[in-house]
């Protein structure tokens, strides 16, 4: 049986053609029908452009029904589909069309100069804007609404998801067809998906929560999605009554808290709301449930493994932890010798990612001996099963879900005059759970220099909230930066008066 991922969506939503699949705020309603002949005629363009199975076909656009469409015809074309935040600057773009060569670009059209010019050798650039408009669609318009999705082996490269390492240089994780095939089903089934479900989707598509978590949910069960192209939470309150489900990060549910016409009635069509992607603190989960009634539903995964525990759907859903392992994963907690000790968890089972694109060491390394994925997370398991994450092994911030490497920050502080030396580190924040803060040393430093010299190299995501200028940065005997003290020094940077920055 052909293992393609979307064969495995169209054989869930097959029996519902008629159905809607998509619904805009626009008004706009696209059946299962309508997906089917959108993502063929895609599809069988980007065959005709000369495209073989396993080609890689990089996208940076904004999010539209259009970028739906085309993520499926990658799918079903058997193209490897590589999808770039849209905030991603120049230096960072190069790197990934450089890392991933794609066969393929589609850009949005004010990129379209700059893609041409750092594409590799041979990549065809298309263009697709935020409202669908561009040579991507202009050009389908002659193919025929038919294409046989290609036959897939469950251990092909479906998608490329670019994840940054300590070293400041993101790496590629390959998922299979048969990684995300398996996930989607598993978390499906665990949180009681049908074709009733119209599932909230204001995530992004570039990374695995609105791509794998989202649209898998949604296409192997026949469900609908309300699709929205950011969040904003107006709109999102206005969307919840056409809604059942809603998925997000810890920032969306503070932001509705914050948000005056988010009340129970509001939640009336709703069943569930499930977050993950960063710590939903249980202070939130306690104000959530007091004010809509419904307990959140907190999962934890990363792009490399997809979704590997998640509280439960019927059954105590515990705040401050993820849950147990979801059934088809294992989890262990590496020198753990019983419940309750902390230590590295490791992964096992078929969400589990092949390896990074063209770096078997960096693979190789990421796994031990007996074949788990080591994840860089801290964590313990209850006596009953239930994994609380306590920290992190690796040098990471996570900023409204967004991961942020400090080591690439600091590289690009310490290139720019004046600066000797910088730490990045996360401090607590109120709305973004945690805010990129750069401590700075150097003579003659010049923060708005330092801010627009970093504007125009980083996503904006990744720009320290606050710069922090010090004589000298605390070290420990070995000479090693003590980001622990940092940590502590700054953790009451920012206040609930002060989120505004
Ligand atoms: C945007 N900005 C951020 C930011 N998002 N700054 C810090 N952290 C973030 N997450 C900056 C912009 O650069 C801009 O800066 C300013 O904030 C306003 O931009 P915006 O686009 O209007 O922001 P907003 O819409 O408010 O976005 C915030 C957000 C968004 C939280 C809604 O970041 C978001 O949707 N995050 C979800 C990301 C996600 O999908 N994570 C899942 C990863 S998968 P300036 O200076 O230009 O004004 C994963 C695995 C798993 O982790 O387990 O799920
Ligand atoms: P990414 O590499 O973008 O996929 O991010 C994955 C990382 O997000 C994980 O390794 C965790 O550190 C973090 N993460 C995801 N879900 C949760 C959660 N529910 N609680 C705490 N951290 C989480």
């Amino acid at each position: 049986m052909n293992q393609n991922l979307y064969s495995r969506f169209s054989r869930a939503f097959a029996p519902g053609l008629d159905k809607p699949a998509v619904v805009t705020p626009r008004g706009e309603t696209y059946r299962y029908a309508d997906l089917e002949a959108r993502s063929a005629a895609i599809a069988a363009h980007l065959v005709a452009l000369g495209a073989h199975p396993g080609d890689r076909v990089t996208v940076q656009v904004g999010k539209s029904v259009e970028a739906l469409w085309l993520y499926l015809a990658c799918l079903r074309s058997g193209l490897v589909f590589h999808p770039l935040n849209d905030g991603y600057r120049r230096d960072e773009v190069a790197f990934l069309l450089t890392d991933a060569e794609p066969c393929i670009a589609v850009c949005d059209p004010a990129a379209e100069a700059q893609f041409r010019e750092l594409a590799p050798t041979g990549c065809r650039v298309l263009t697709l804007d935020a409202v669908g408009k561009g040579s991507l669609l202009a050009a389908t318009m002659a193919e025929a609404p038919a294409f046989e999705t290609v036959a897939r082996a469950a251990g092909d490269t479906a998608v490329l998801l670019y994840t940054s390492g300590t070293t400041g240089q993101p790496k590629g994780a390959m998922l299979s067809h048969g990684n995300l095939a398996a996930n989607a089903a598993t978390l499906a089934s665990a949180w009681g998906f049908s074709a009733t479900d119209r599932l909230l989707h204001a995530l992004p598509i570039y990374h695995a929560h609105g791509l794998f978590v989202g649209l898998g949910c949604a296409f192997m069960s026949g469900a609908s999605l309300e699709w929205l192209s950011r969040f904003d939470a107006g709109e999102v309150v206005g969307a919840l009554g056409r809604s059942t489900v809603m998925m997000g990060v810890p920032t969306y549910y503070t932001r509705l808290l914050a948000e005056p016409s988010f009340t129970r009635e509001r939640c009336a069509t709703m069943r569930l709301f499930v977050s993950g992607s960063a710590p939903l603190s249980p202070e939130t989960f306690a104000a959530f449930r007091e004010r809509s009634g419904h307990a959140i539903l907190e999962r934890y995964g990363m792009t490399e493994t997809g979704m590997n525990a998640a509280n439960p759907l019927r059954g105590e859903r515990r705040p401050g932890s993820v849950g147990p392992a979801l059934p088809g994963v294992s989890i262990r907690i590496a020198g753990a010798a019983s419940a309750g000790t902390i230590g590295e968890i490791e992964v096992r089972g078929p969400n589990v990612f092949s390896g990074y694109w063209r770096a078997p060491e960096k693979t190789a390394e990421s796994f031990t001996a007996d074949g788990w994925f080591r994840t860089g997370d801290q964590g313990f398991l209850d006596g009953d099963g239930y994994l609380t994450i306590a920290g992190r092994s690796k040098d990471l911030v996570i900023s409204g879900g967004l991961n942020v490497y400090p080591r690439e920050v600091e590289l690009a502080i310490e290139q720019l005059p004046g600066v000797h030396e910088a730490a990045v580190i996360g401090v607590p924040h109120p709305d973004l759970g945690e805010a990129v803060v750069a401590i700075v040393t150097g003579n003659g430093i010049d923060e708005a220099a330092i801010m627009s010299a970093l504007r125009g190299r980083l996503a904006g995501f990744k720009l320290p909230k606050r710069l922090v200028r010090k004589v000298a940065l605390p070290r420990n005997a070995m000479g090693k930066i003590e980001k622990n003290s940092l940590r502590r020094e700054l953790a009451g940077l920012f206040t609930t008066k002060d989120q505004a920055q």
